[in-house]
């Protein structure tokens, strides 16, 4: 199949799942096009069966905003006629299904017939796309795709609670290729970041507020007033100076690295004892698979998707959204005693594989099969 895949390109996971999954659907042989600003992040040096087309946007002194969905609009035109593309699959609503929309319906006018798989992956459903300034695009979108995909049955619930739509989303859970055995930790890296003494807490976001990254420092202190601990903190965005003052006003800053932006978080993580992730709200939380895949046990909240990943007393723990006191509790069960330590290694390993890209990528194939074949699903509009 000839795949066009619209993506944001930068750190957020939406753009880490569409890129991953780009590189192994090339893999298989289709062809595979990505359509966005920037280079993705995830893509690497040149690979077979992959192609990147960039949305150049003009600065024409008339616009105060780029008509960024236009320019991508008219670019999603140009690839589908010229590369001869079967479909498309956007990820993240906005703009990316609307800009499909305009596409679908420039090229319909040209003879030429398009279809779109839309796949909502968190942020786009239950925090900008309610916002009554999207939310009618968006309601439309869903319905207008000829197929939507959600990351997990939370967010699959979340689009039926706020949008107007009694179509079908078909629930395909992100994925990962998990290692297959637990991985043996470099000590010379370690000591890079720890004393042998010392545990690794780590924490990797885009450090914007729904990930509530002063919860992580909370929880951090409490834990190295038990434990003797250091904390790595990868990523970067609007709360990073936040976290620095909090962190210089508890005095525990030099237990704290600042890693910031990685392009493969597997190095970091494979050096790590346990992951934090305390969010307000996640759809899935990609950043605590990738942990488990390392073989990493997942302290988190327990809000949207995250049950469905980190299974409770099992693979890590998961507290309610801001009890830091249980969090950090919960690190310390898992971490004080080394044997506990190592059965959630190998229970967060063991749940991480069934997440296998092996076992996820066949759904999104057979998902396109049956859009080409023109039975998408249903009430579309
Ligand atoms: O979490 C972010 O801020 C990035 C965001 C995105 O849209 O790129 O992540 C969302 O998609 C990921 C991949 O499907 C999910 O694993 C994240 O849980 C989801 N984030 C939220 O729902 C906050």
């Amino acid at each position: 199949m000839k795949i066009g895949i619209v993506l944001y390109p930068t750190f957020g996971g939406s753009g880490v799942v569409a890129t991953e999954l780009g590189k192994a659907l090339a893999q298989k042989g289709h062809l595979v096009h990505f359509i966005t600003y920037s280079q993705p992040v995830r893509l690497g040096s040149f690979r077979e069966n992959i192609f990147y087309h960039e949305v150049q946007l003009s600065d024409y002194p008339l616009f105060e905003y780029q008509p960024y969905e236009t320019e991508l609009a008219s670019k999603v035109v140009d690839v589908v006629k010229y590369e001869g593309l079967d479909l498309l699959h956007v990820h993240y609503a906005i703009p990316h299904a609307s800009a499909a929309f305009m596409a679908q319906q420039i090229l319909k006018a040209q003879g030429i017939n398009i279809p779109f798989i839309t796949t909502l992956h968190g942020t786009d459903i239950t925090l900008v796309g309610k916002d009554p300034s999207f939310e009618p695009v968006i309601s439309f979108c869903i319905n207008a795709s000829d197929a939507v995909t959600a990351v997990s049955e939370s967010l699959m619930k979340d689009t039926y609670a706020h949008f107007e739509t009694t179509r079908k989303i078909h629930v395909i859970p992100n994925f990962i290729q998990p290692k297959a055995e637990l991985p043996v930790i470099n000590l010379e890296k370690r000591r890079h970041y720890a004393k042998d003494d010392e545990l690794i807490l780590c924490h990797i976001s885009n450090f914007r507020p729904v990930k509530r990254i002063t919860d992580v420092v909370r929880i951090f202190q409490l834990v190295q007033e038990k434990l003797p601990a250091k904390l790595l903190l990868a990523g970067d965005g609007p709360d990073r100076a936040i976290v620095e003052r909090l962190a210089r006003d508890l005095g525990i800053c030099q237990n704290i690295r600042f890693i910031g932006k990685v392009r493969e978080t597997g190095p970091i993580l494979e050096l790590s004892d346990l992951f934090l992730l305390p969010s307000e709200t996640e759809s899935f939380g990609l950043a605590a698979l990738e942990a488990m895949a390392e073989g990493v046990p997942v302290v988190s909240s327990n809000t949207g998707g995250i049950p469905e990943v980190n299974i409770d007393g099992y693979s890590g723990f998961t507290s309610n959204v801001g009890d830091v006191e249980s969090m950090a509790a919960n690190a310390i069960r898992i971490l004080e005693n080394k044997e506990t330590h190592q059965t959630f290694r190998k229970n967060a390993l063991a749940q991480a594989k069934t997440f296998d890209l092996a076992n996820i990528l066949p759904l999104y194939e057979e998902l396109y099969e049956s859009v080409l074949k023109g039975h998408g699903d249903t009430v579309k509009i």
